[in-house]
């Protein structure tokens, strides 16, 4: 094959048969007969299937082979774009994104400077600039990067705060800093602690902020830890408030919030990793009313936008930041004298040196569908989930984990199995309740027909998560979960 003499025939002949391999499998995805995952324990995938060996040897393999492990890798995968498939909140296979992501791949090139990314460089300027007036920023100065997640977007809203109040940190290190907090909700995500300890914070300088039972922030219990915070001479800098949390879907107050961040000078971040696609819909947009008083925001395109993983934004107010905070000015890759203009050589705003191209296939994405694409498949994604919702209402061997209508695409339920209705509800019943769920997931993964998450919250015993973020969902998608739920769970 190319490069050797004469390989571009062979070349070709081998990727058409790729590309029949990816579409035969795209076609599997979405007809209603496919199962969304062939379910294989670990020690199975190590011991080979028939055909699939996952050893490495010494030996090349043919390219036949090849060709069967290509096709194998998808097969014993899960279809993440399967209409039935519910489990997390990045789903859907977008025929234009996964193009993009192609042509990406095909380019190969890096991030770090306009030198060898030009094309994708000012693509990615566009975006934040489009991100940013989405957001309802009025300065007009777009700042930010995309990132490997939500979760380093958030890591990099705690460094750029930190630094913005305290710019020593970066050449004396955490020594030459007082005990400084951040406020979190106790439903936010997991990456604030991660964040705050490979920052050198310490987990214990994430202050939980309690929520009500919608789960969203109660902006008085802020208040009450931010003064008892600094009654101990400890030093709160940041908070970081939540559009669209995992579990619940719960959009927090954020012009209360933003608020007392005034208030007490602090930093306020946004963690719209999941809600920030609700930017783009008319309808449901005032759910992230006050998200223009933030410092920063995370939104991840990949989770409610549909675009291919991975696509993660980390978007700051402040001009000029992320560059101070994060640039080193290494001379082999940024030099000063270039005959472009420099500033557009991001790489020295990351914490990263090499960084993925994640902004073709968002690009293409918006290019092909518009805003107004966008924003007709979040409200698809938000009026299945209603009808979840509704449905779930009618139902008597289900429950809601909490009654009120989703305010994102979060619904959360548990079913309630014959053995179990009619039942006191004490913590025997509870106990069983949980195995129940555990059990069902289980079934659930052996047949392969649906994909729903659970877990457990604080008192909660395993409740269903279903999500809804592919457009390709419909509702007899819906009715069939329910059903299949029903079927795995009758005895
Ligand atoms: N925060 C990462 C995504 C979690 C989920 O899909 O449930």
């Amino acid at each position: 094959m190319l490069p050797a003499r004469n390989g571009g025939r062979y070349t070709e002949d081998f990727l058409l048969e790729v590309f029949n391999i990816l579409f035969g499998y795209i076609q599997k995805t979405f007809t209603g007969k496919s199962k969304v995952l062939d379910f294989h324990h670990p020690h199975q995938l190590l011991e080979g299937l028939e055909g699939f060996n996952l050893d490495l040897s010494d030996q090349p393999e043919p390219l036949e082979q090849i060709l069967v492990d290509c096709r194998d890798a998808l097969k014993y995968g899960v279809k993440t774009g399967h209409p039935r498939y519910f489990n997390q909140l990045s789903s859907g296979l977008d025929m234009i994104g996964l193009a993009g992501e192609w042509l990406t791949a095909t380019a190969n090139t890096n991030m770090f400077t306009f030198e060898i990314a030009p094309v994708f460089i000012i693509m990615e300027e566009l975006i934040i600039k489009k991100m940013h007036e989405l957001i309802g920023w009025r300065e007009g100065q777009a700042d930010g990067i995309f990132s490997p997640g939500g979760t380093i977007s958030n890591l990099y809203s705690v460094l750029v705060a930190r630094y913005k109040f305290f710019p020593t940190v970066k050449t004396k290190g955490m020594a030459a800093l007082p005990r400084i907090v951040l406020f979190t909700s106790e439903n936010s995500h997991y990456s604030f602690e991660k964040a705050s300890a490979v920052l050198g914070i310490g987990i214990e300088n994430v202050v939980p902020v309690a929520c009500d039972d919608r789960g969203k922030m109660i902006v008085s219990d802020l208040e009450e830890k931010i003064l008892k915070e600094k009654e101990q001479g400890h030093v709160p800098f940041y908070v970081s408030a939540t559009a669209g949390t995992t579990v619940y879907g719960a959009f927090d107050p954020f012009s209360e919030i933003a608020d007392i961040c005034e208030k007490y000078g602090l930093w306020l971040h946004v963690d719209a990793a999941w809600g920030g696609g609700l930017l783009l819909s008319k309808k449901h947009r005032f759910k992230l009313n006050g998200i223009e008083r933030a410092n920063s925001v995370t939104w991840n395109p990949h989770k409610m936008m549909g675009v291919p993983l991975q696509c993660s934004a980390i978007l700051i107010r402040e001009k000029g930041l992320l560059q101070a905070c994060n640039q080193l000015c290494a001379k082999y890759l940024f030099q000063p004298d270039k005959q472009y203009d420099v500033t557009y050589d991001t790489g020295d705003k990351t914490i990263q040196c090499g960084r993925h191209v994640d902004i073709f296939k968002l690009w293409l994405m918006w290019k092909a569908k518009g805003t107004s694409g966008f924003e007709l498949q979040v409200n698809k994604c938000l009026e299945n989930a209603e009808y979840l919702y509704k449905k779930l209402k009618t139902r008597d061997n289900f429950e809601l984990v909490f009654p009120d209508e989703p305010e994102h695409t979060n619904v959360c339920f548990w079913y309630i199995p014959p053995c179990l209705q009619g039942m006191p509800k004490d913590r025997e019943w509870n106990v069983k309740l949980h195995k129940v769920t555990a059990k069902i997931k289980a079934r659930m993964m052996e047949e392969g027909t649906v994909m729903v998450s659970y877990l457990p919250l604080k008192e909660k015993p395993n409740f269903f998560r279903m999500v809804i973020s592919n457009p390709a969902a419909n509702k007899t998608d819906i009715d069939f979960v329910l059903e299949e739920i029903e079927r795995l769970g009758h005895d």
